[in-house]
């Protein structure tokens, strides 16, 4: 297994640079639409990570797109393949490790007061064509702290830049960080908040994890570390953030504030309607030394917010039901709304209950689920869709489920219908039970494991012949 310790955003930089997986575009570029061309076109081909050094009216550089390959994402891991992500992360975290407080950090080489900062000139990008203003707060980590436990949580929710240093919340109610905040409007106090970015890639994907409600982000990024993650104390609030951040938003959050937000290019690929809600304000900055600017392009697959949003809940999902469910083999979801689930069928209504446990237990908020037999290959959606079109007949193996909990960002609900979702549940098994009369075989040709096999080592002349090979 590789390397997943990472000092900060820049020493995995390197590594990635050293592999010819960054560019840089010196040349100025334009935030109102070129950085978001550019970064769509790179997105679509799974191209480089991309470093703007010169954006106009901003004056830091900006990294896009760090983990938005499958390569850099398995990389920043250490791991080699899919196939071995989700038991590996499993094995990794079985065990959270707790970070270590430390007494000072780069994060705070720079203080800034409000009064000196603009966050225009800190990113002015326009992500998306008919994004309505700036949202700076794409790769922007919000961690906050339950005033019952003291453990801290930490969530990718979007930002928009409002006049005089506030800032838009994109965190809907199911998040953790807006639990956080109906608990603190509850008591009638701010909310203290701190807003980091630029961060290693580890924290990036932590911050992304649909994990249980009782799991503190930092320690789960320990155990991925296999170390503990270094955090210092903010300088305004009893709030601790990763040391080597380039960025911390230091700030309050009060309660009964709300402001109409949005529209704006959400993670679903779609664009969200403008809605209500709870405001930022800022009231410190501090930064390293020439700081890196981080966010990126969120849309639909390929992209960094699908694979980090994607499969690190996948992962923590596949963890949870090894738990509870027998013959788990594997799980893949390259969307928020979709799982696939590979099992060794055992006993009827297995898949049924594989699709309940996903539903009931797990947090990555899936209405699709596809339950597949171990001959099939889930990497391949050719060999899912093979199933889901041989070995499904709808009325039996279809389960539709009403009137669940979805999300905010789901296009599919009419808007007042929004946040509800229904399930759908498809077992793509192969109906063994009503096909007993074959006996123990299997009731397909595609591969004849002993057939093939057999021609392979006895007719091993003609197969030559066939392929004209010497
Ligand atoms: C780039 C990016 C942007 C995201 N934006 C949002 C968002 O605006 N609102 C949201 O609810 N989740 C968003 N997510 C997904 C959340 O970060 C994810 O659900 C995470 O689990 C939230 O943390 P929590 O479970 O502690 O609430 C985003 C993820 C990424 C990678
Ligand atoms: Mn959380």
């Amino acid at each position: 297994m590789g390397k997943s310790n990472w000092k900060d955003l820049r020493e995995f930089l390197s590594y990635a640079e050293e592999r010819g997986e960054v560019v840089h575009i010196k040349d100025e570029v334009d935030p109102d639409w070129e950085v978001n061309g550019i970064t769509r076109i790179v997105l679509q081909k799974q191209g480089p990570a991309v470093v703007f050094d010169n954006i106009k009216g901003a004056d830091y550089p900006l990294v896009t797109g760090l983990l938005a390959a499958d390569n850099r994402f398995l990389w920043s891991l250490g791991f080699e393949k899919w196939s071995e992500f989700n038991e590996g992360w499993r094995q990794r975290t079985e065990e959270l490790i707790p970070p270590k407080i430390v007494g000072s950090g780069p994060c705070q080489e720079v203080v800034l007061e409000p009064k000196d900062v603009d966050l225009h000139k800190i990113c002015n990008v326009h992500w998306h064509q008919y994004d309505e203003g700036e949202f700076p707060g794409t790769l922007s980590i919000s961690i906050t702290k339950d005033p019952d436990t003291g453990l801290q949580n930490a969530g990718i929710y979007r930002m928009k830049t409002y006049e005089n240093n506030r800032m838009g919340w994109g965190a809907p109610e199911y998040t953790h960080g807006r639990q956080h905040y109906i608990k603190y409007e509850r008591m009638g106090k701010p909310m203290p908040i701190a807003v980091v970015t630029g961060v290693d890639p580890i924290v990036e994907m932590v911050g992304a994890t649909r994990t249980p409600p009782s799991i503190d982000e930092f320690h789960l990024a320990g155990a991925l570390r296999q170390e503990p993650l270094e955090m210092v104390k903010c300088k305004t609030i009893d709030i601790e953030v990763p040391a080597t951040a380039e960025w911390v938003f230091e700030g309050l959050m009060y309660p009964g504030v709300r402001e109409m937000d949005g529209r704006f290019g959400e993670y679903t690929g779609h664009y969200g309607e403008g809605r209500s809600l709870p405001v930022f304000e800022l009231k410190l900055v501090t930064h390293r030394n020439k700081p890196i600017f981080h966010g990126t392009r969120e849309q639909w697959y390929p992209s960094e917010s699908a694979l980090v949003t994607g499969r690190t809940s996948q992962a923590e999902a596949y963890k949870t039901l090894k738990k509870i469910v027998p013959g788990l083999i594997d799980l893949r979801c390259n969307v928020t709304y979709e799982a696939i689930a590979q099992i060794d069928k055992l006993f009827k209504g297995h898949p049924q209950q594989v699709m309940d446990a996903i539903w009931g237990s797990t947090y990555a908020r899936y209405k699709h689920v596809i339950v597949v037999d171990r001959d099939i290959d889930i990497w391949d959606y050719e060999s899912v869709h093979w199933a889901v079109s041989t070995r499904v007949k709808a009325d039996r193996d279809v389960t539709i489920t009403s009137r669940r909990a979805g999300q905010w960002l789901d296009p599919a609900p009419p808007l007042k219908e929004r946040g509800w979702q229904s399930g759908l549940g498809i077992d793509a098994t192969l109906p063994v039970e009503d096909f007993e009369f074959y006996g123990e075989k299997p009731t397909k040709t595609v591969d004849d494991p002993e057939i093939v096999a057999k021609t392979e080592k006895e007719s091993a002349d003609k197969l030559r012949t066939i392929f004209g090979e010497k």
